[in-house]
């Protein structure tokens, strides 16, 4: 027979487990006030079987919630159109959770085809941020050749970084250097996190560089025939490049808590070139 018992002495087994006493002192009292033997350790097991399963729970809800991500304000202002002092752009697209905006006509055409062409002596082989040095190193994942302005390189760059800074309501010295980066046929970024990992983030060569990473916004200079779309599995999102568009997501909010779902790739390019300028900004200045 399978012993119940009551609220009563439910309660008092999971206070003693909970201070910690032996069963056997617990079946001591249980048979003083009239259960068998049998009947106290199966009622003290059930007990304790409930308590376990309630503790596994609340450590899962523990667990979740250290890593559930606290949505906050995107830092692309509200509206269809956005007014920056030398043009308005316009908003194709927002997602809230994780925080992504698509935005149109953020470069000219002209600005696009200049930064191509500066950009295009100077291509090398990619390279992606060393999380053992916080130098550069080579990356099977990223299969494209790129290169770096200084910031405030040229004029043209001061234009750019300062309306990325206006779009953002962000100091331009949070920003690394624009990146320029060019893929071929087949090329590709394979999916990756902007943000570094939370152990690299503590040390001094980043942290003297202004820290974690909080968004990244990736700028088409070119429309791709087929192929190079900008992914994020996770929420099954695939962004087609435009000429002059932007793409951006951030992913470090005001807790220090990095977004996990902005997950993203570069799909491979199945036919053209694909062209792009990646602007990512720390959470303080930038060396
Ligand atoms: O080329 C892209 O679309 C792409 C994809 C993922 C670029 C980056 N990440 C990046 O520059 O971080
Ligand atoms: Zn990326």
């Amino acid at each position: 027979m399978t012993t119940h018992l009551s609220k009563a002495w439910t309660d008092w087994v999971k206070g003693n487990l909970n201070r910690g006493c032996t069963l056997e002192s617990m079946i001591e009292v249980m048979v003083k006030e009239g259960f068998t033997e049998e009947a106290a350790i199966e009622g003290i097991d059930i007990v304790k079987g409930m308590e376990d399963e309630a503790n596994k729970d609340n450590a899962k809800k523990r667990n979740d919630s250290a890593s559930a991500y606290t949505y906050e304000a995107s830092h692309i202002a509200s509206g269809n159109r956005i007014v920056l002092s030398d043009k308005t752009v316009n908003i194709a697209m927002r997602i809230k959770e994780p925080d992504i905006v698509l935005v149109d006509n953020f470069l000219t055409i002209e600005e696009c085809d200049l930064l191509v062409e500066a950009a295009s002596p100077k291509l090398e082989p990619s390279v992606v941020v060393d999380d053992a040095t916080g130098g550069q190193k080579e990356h099977a994942g990223r299969v494209g050749m790129g290169m770096s302005f200084s910031v405030g390189e040229n004029e043209l760059v001061q234009r750019i970084e300062s309306r990325i800074a206006e779009l953002l309501a962000m100091p331009i010295e949070h920003g690394e250097p624009i990146q320029v980066l060019f893929y071929k046929m087949t090329g590709q970024y394979k999916p990756h996190y902007d943000f570094f990992a939370e152990e690299t983030v503590k040390r001094q060569s980043y942290q003297d560089q202004g820290g974690q990473r909080v968004l990244t916004v990736i700028m088409y200079l070119n429309d791709v025939d087929s192929g190079g779309e900008t992914i994020f599995p996770d929420i099954n999102l695939s962004v087609t490049p435009k000429k002059g568009s932007v793409i951006y997501f951030s992913y470090l909010n005001s807790l220090g808590q990095t977004d996990e779902s902005t997950l993203h790739g570069g799909a491979p390019v199945v036919a053209g070139e694909k062209w792009i300028a990646t602007k990512w900004i720390r959470q303080g200045r930038f060396a």
